[in-house]
């Protein structure tokens, strides 16, 4: 044999031997490289040295190097075949169900303290029958002040406490103005609603969000008197604390009510025998309320010599503070999950 044929027959058991430590992609991509490779490829010199080779001797050498590119060619697809095959098992493997296996528990979310008090005092209000009516938070000088006869140097329009928008525009610093637009909607009272939402005010510290929640309700029909104020009140109280809850009514002032109360309850904590939350008073101010004033009643179309009226209003917030016991108003606002998952109804 010529050096030449002897070179491809040393040539071939190399690959072989190569070809049989194939175990892996990389390994085999090498190889394929290393052999088949267009530009720099084993096979591709070794046909390249056909010239060099003696014109006698070169036919056996062609069929010599065509073989060999033949069995290379051969081996590499089956090695190649045989990691796909090994590739696919295994990420069948990896998907695989294993139905044995204990199902995983969804997680379950709570809802925020404050619409569970919201939910609670909206269905307190509904058995009592009244409905339920919500308005823009983007409102208007007319509905949130002008109609509930805020005159018009009252420091609650200033400023310090109203957030006005650049186009004259206010967020509402109460959901009064929802009851207002009730008024100047319905035809003729009786009128039962409450308006629970967001309001606004220019405050911001430990005591103070920007933002809050409200709920106010309204009721006006021929013949109504304090007395309904005060025995509303005590009835939703007792079902939104406890049935030992009680009130008090002490005078107070708001421009659209007339006379017009601050509604205290018995400190649910201590049952009025006074402790650290109440400040030993065994109280707890909670509402606003009063006698609708005859020029609200008026400026909205109704007939104040014909209908009276009462209102009140109180925080959800602050009732949500005192139902889970949170100390500060800002948890209610930081969406931390060690707070929701404590809430559960
Ligand atoms: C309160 C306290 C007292 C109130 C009055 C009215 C309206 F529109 F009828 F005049 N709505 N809400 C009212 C009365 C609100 O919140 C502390």
């Amino acid at each position: 044999m010529t050096t030449s044929l002897t070179e491809l027959q040393r040539l071939a058991e190399k690959f072989e031997t190569a070809a049989s430590e194939i175990r892996d992609r990389a390994s085999w991509e090498a190889l394929r490289l290393e052999w088949t490779g267009r530009k720099q490829g084993l096979l591709k010199s070794l046909m390249g040295r056909m010239k060099d080779i003696l014109p006698e001797e070169r036919r056996d050498y062609g069929q010599g190097v065509n073989r060999l590119k033949v069995r290379v060619e051969e081996r590499l697809g089956e090695l190649g075949q045989g990691l796909a095959d090994a590739e696919r098992k295994a990420k069948q493997g990896q998907r695989a169900l294993d139905v044995t296996l204990p199902g995983r528990r969804p997680e379950i979310g709570s809802l925020h303290p404050i619409t569970v008090v919201n939910r609670e005092i909206e269905a307190i209000f509904t058995e009592l029958g009244y409905s339920v009516a919500d308005g823009p938070e983007v409102e208007d000088d007319y509905h949130n002040f002008e109609a509930l006869n805020f005159p018009p140097g009252h420091p609650a329009r200033e400023m310090q406490d109203t957030l006005f928008l650049e186009n004259g525009m206010l967020l509402r610093t109460h959901t009064s103005p929802v009851q207002i637009r009730t008024m100047l909607a319905r035809e003729n009272p009786p009128i039962r609603v409450i308006c629970p939402g967001r309001v606004y005010r220019n405050d911001n510290d430990l005591r103070h969000s920007p933002m809050f929640h409200q709920v106010e309700g309204l009721a006006v029909a021929e013949g109504i008197t304090l007395g309904d104020l005060k025995g509303t009140l005590e009835a939703f109280v007792k079902r939104l604390f406890s049935a030992e809850t009680g009130i008090r009514l002490r005078p107070s002032f708001f421009p659209f009510t007339e006379p017009s109360a601050e509604v205290d309850v018995t400190c649910p904590f201590c049952a009025g025998g006074g402790c650290a939350v109440c400040s030993q008073t065994g109280w707890m101010e909670i509402l606003g309320s009063g006698m609708v004033d005859p020029r609200v009643l008026a400026g909205c179309g109704i007939d104040p010599d014909r209908y009276s009226g009462f209102a009140f209003g109180l925080g959800i917030d602050r009732v949500a503070m005192i139902k889970f016991g949170i100390p500060n108003i800002r948890m209610l606002f930081d969406n931390d999950e060690r707070l929701l998952r404590q809430v559960r109804i």
